[in-house]
């Protein structure tokens, strides 16, 4: 080879200063396209991105490799939302150049903060599904398992959240209009995908019954590759995105002028399959697009996993033994009848073996019990979009009801239960149901979350099935979510107990003895404090609110739900605002409250919520007789990248939604291992949470999940009588209503209080003001005792190891999947 190009090749691959330097330099000219005098921020945010890639792409095919000469067996993580945020810092660490590339910019008179800032947010998913996918990418590649994510590529991610007069508006987040650095085009890499149709009945070669999928419409899939860094940089996994292409099958020159545009129009409509994610967090949507959406990933990356099987193998015995496919949720379910479907259909299996391969495939993972989130397909749509998946289901339905127990039982309400389909009303699919069916093991992500699942929606199948459902409760990686997020703290703690956390945040557990060290205290509240400022910067910048650093930062920071009791806490904030005013000379612990969070476009409550959010700050902000004792603000546009420098600042971290209703949470557990304090109901993982840290060392309030199930169950209670017997909230609540917060509208805030009351509080806010008060007082007095405070903080932070999510990928793995690590060998003789 050219000794230029072979030299030019280890540049690539080099992780010094001076060969990053040159790199940015060859990249920004012959690849950007500038020269250093006019270029500008997001011209150096590409140069360095296209430089780091560079260095990631020997290692990545060295991976891929290794997976395939090892034949090893893979897991495929199917999500229709994979929340990954920024990259840049994410690859420079797992990599471990942060430093020389801060230096190479900064001999090219760079800072690397501007750079880092000039990165768009990938926000292609809406919360805590979308987000702990991103975790579990993080934690596949880190541990060295050979995984794979699919999903889709939207063109636009979830909204960009702005306020007008306090109102949430929702602006197109356009992430991808400078152009993705990060990913690779596959244009080779296409399937086709159907759509509507009809099936046709014939004979296949030995005389049985067979079926086909004609007249269908087709819309191709076309992948992009985003490589996924391990820590350690030994791993790059990948990231698999499908965006949808029209089919070239019409040919222009023969239409009419009338038919060659409607033949546009056509293409123009197949690829709006990819334009947009659906902005809904834990609601059904109902949108035959969607369900498009659905197939049509799910469909892709189906056939892409048989094709990468089918390299090393003739027949599809193996498969369960070479691909394991979770499914996120039940939004690629389909994926059950079209795994079915491409085994008889195309590959010729027969209905029991594709049946046995199918089950022992797929798993699936249940993330919420609202019966408002739980997807139910109209029959007659599937019917008309998936002709040949809606026989199938009906016949895995068939099958499954004449063995069940259920049946044998003449238990008919159970049969009805367990029945895919829906027959009250308009016939529906359930993807529950199926998704469950066709799985090996279903789980919850907490402990409380899979019990409750065994209890409720899944009683029936769990009663049919015992050993199906377990618990894989969830995880957050602490690379992302202590080490970039919080150089402050991880710093000082790897100063102390060197950096095995990283790859083991079981070892943070070393730091509890530290908790009684004077010192290490002391330079706990540094970092917090250093932490504290970046965030009160943030909030003077998007808000124009100047906050104290010495006050409490109280921090609620998720979507914005009724469950999750927003207004549980905007409701403490006016009663304290009260007392505040009530006692003026009582010196006052300074609180700033900072929300933050999207409300999904539709969603009028949760909207309103944060308009009042929004009026209560502009009172309470203003008004000089609370001496600056307490502030309000709502952040705008909670995406991951905020979350990164909010999470570190917290004090009090806010996890307060009806017991029984958050399946897990994963701000909580941030929020802990950034060294907040918890103010939460026994829900979700708060419950385990509550046992790592001790209960000395949390604010537990509130009806437990049992409490809750009993009081709705006995016909509710009564809010008025509540309210009436606590003066505080009384008169919170009469405020509200007499438009102190709205004086321009007092109607405003009627349909808030007419759920609150007339509503029978259905998340039983009154319920638990009380308790949540006292909660919130106790946080206050201790807040008083630094010293205290602080060796609570340091206990949480050290007690959240089990958290991890390299400790949750491993249950998944061992416990689910079967798939084991694979140690990739770097030849050094990179990529051709
Ligand atoms: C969410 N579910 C739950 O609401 C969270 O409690 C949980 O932590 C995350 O999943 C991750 O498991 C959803 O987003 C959805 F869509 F299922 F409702």
């Amino acid at each position: 080879m050219d000794a230029r190009y072979k030299s030019r090749d280890i540049e690539r691959r080099s992780l010094d200063v001076d060969s990053l330097k040159r790199s940015f330099l060859e990249w920004l000219v012959y690849s950007v396209g500038k020269d250093a005098r006019a270029a500008t921020r997001r011209d150096w945010f590409h140069t360095v991105a296209l430089a780091v890639r560079d260095r990631v792409v020997d290692r990545w095919m060295d991976t891929t490799r290794s997976y395939y000469h090892e034949d090893a067996k893979r897991v495929y993580y199917l999500s229709l939302e994979f929340l990954i945020g920024r990259l840049l810092t994410n690859s420079l660490s797992n990599l471990g150049i942060m430093d020389e590339c801060r230096q190479a910019l900064d001999r090219l008179g760079l800072s690397m903060d501007d750079v880092v800032d000039s990165e768009p947010d990938a926000a292609l998913g809406n919360g805590g599904l979308g987000r702990l996918a991103a975790c579990f990418l993080d934690s596949m590649a880190s541990q060295g398992l050979p995984g794979y994510g699919y999903g889709i590529r939207y063109e636009f991610g979830l909204f960009e959240q702005r306020f007008e007069n306090g109102w949430q508006v929702e602006h197109p987040e356009q992430w991808l209009q400078f152009g993705n650095p990060w990913e690779f085009a596959r244009p080779e890499v296409l399937y086709p995908v159907q759509f509507y149709g009809r099936v046709e009945e014939f004979r296949d070669s030995v005389g049985e019954r067979a079926y086909r999928w004609v007249d269908s419409e087709r819309v191709l899939a076309m992948a992009y590759d985003t490589p996924v860094v391990g820590y350690g940089g030994d791993t790059i996994n990948t990231l698999r995105l499908w965006s949808a292409r029209a089919t070239s099958d019409f040919n222009f020159g023969h239409f009419n002028e009338g038919a060659y545009m409607k033949a546009v129009e056509q293409k123009i409509l197949s690829e709006n399959l990819s334009r947009v994610l659906y902005p809904n967090d834990a609601t059904e949507i109902g949108k035959e697009l969607r369900f498009k959406q659905e197939y049509f990933f799910t469909s892709a990356s189906l056939q892409d996993i048989l094709r990468r099987y089918l390299q090393h193998h003739t027949s599809f015995d193996n498969l369960p033994n070479k691909a394991a496919i979770q499914l996120n949720d039940t939004h690629p379910a389909i994926g059950i009848a079209e795994l079915m479907r491409l085994l008889i259909d195309q590959h010729g299996l027969r209905w029991e073996k594709a049946w046995e391969i199918t089950q022992a495939t797929f798993a699936y993972t249940n993330h919420t019990l609202l019966p408002e989130a739980l997807e139910a397909w109209p029959v007659r749509m599937v019917e008309r979009i998936l002709p040949r998946h809606m026989q199938i289901i009906y016949e895995i339905n068939a099958k499954f009801l004449t063995r069940s127990k259920a049946k044998a039982a003449g238990d008919n309400a159970r049969l009805s239960h367990l029945s895919l389909i829906d027959e009250r009303g308009d016939r529906r699919v359930r993807m529950g149901n199926l998704a469950f069916l066709g799985s090996h093991k279903v789980n919850g992500v907490s402990a409380l979350h899979t019990e409750l699942m065994k209890e409720t929606v899944f009683a029936d199948f769990h009663a049919e099935f015992p050993d199906r459902i377990t618990n894989k409760t969830n995880g957050i990686t602490p690379r992302r979510w202590l080490k970039q997020a919080n150089p402050a703290l991880s710093e000082l703690i790897s100063s102390r107990i060197g950096e095995g956390w990283i790859s083991d945040l079981g070892q943070i557990a070393a730091l509890k003895e530290k908790a009684d060290d004077v010192v290490f205290r002391e330079e706990f509240r540094r970092a917090k404090r250093k932490n504290k400022k970046r965030l009160a910067a943030y909030i003077a910048r998007q808000t124009g609110e100047e906050v104290q650093i010495d006050s409490i930062f109280d921090v609620q920071v998720k979507r914005m739900h009724e469950y999750k009791r927003q207004l549980l806490n905007v409701l403490h904030t006016v009663a304290l605002y009260n007392e505040m005013r009530d006692n003026p000379t009582v010196s006052w612990v300074p609180v700033t409250k900072i929300f933050a969070g999207k409300a999904a476009p539709s969603y009028h409550m949760a909207k309103l919520i944060i308009k009042l959010i929004n009026d209560v700050a502009k009172v309470v902000n203003h008004d000089p007789s609370v001496h600056d004792n307490l502030k309000v603000v709502y952040l705008p546009n909670y995406n991951v990248t905020a979350a990164e420098i909010i999470i570190p600042a917290a004090d009090i971290s806010e996890q307060i939604s009806t017991a029984g209703m958050e399946a897990s949470g994963t701000g909580n557990m941030k929020l802990a291992l950034n060294g907040a304090l918890t103010i939460g109901t026994l829900d979700g993982a708060n419950v385990e949470i509550r046992e790592q840290v001790g209960a000395d060392n949390i604010f537990i309030f509130g009806l437990t999940a049992e409490e809750v199930n009993d009081l709705r169950a006995n016909g509710g209670f009564n809010p008025r009588e509540v309210i009436a017997s606590n003066p505080a909230l009384k008169r919170a609540l009469d405020m509200i209503a007499t438009g102190a917060f709205s004086p321009d509208d007092r109607n405003r805030y009627q349909p808030i209080l007419q759920a609150l009351t007339d509503g029978g509080d259905h998340f039983l806010v009154t319920a638990d003001f009380a308790d949540y008060c006292r909660a919130q007082d106790a946080a206050m007095q201790l807040y008083r005792d630094s010293e205290e405070w602080t060796r609570k903080a340091i206990i949480n932070t050290a007690s959240m190891g089990w958290f991890s999510s390299d400790r949750t990928v491993n249950e998944y793995a061992t416990e689910i999947w079967d798939v084991h690590p694979v140690k990739p060998t770097h030849d050094g003789e990179g990529f051709r």
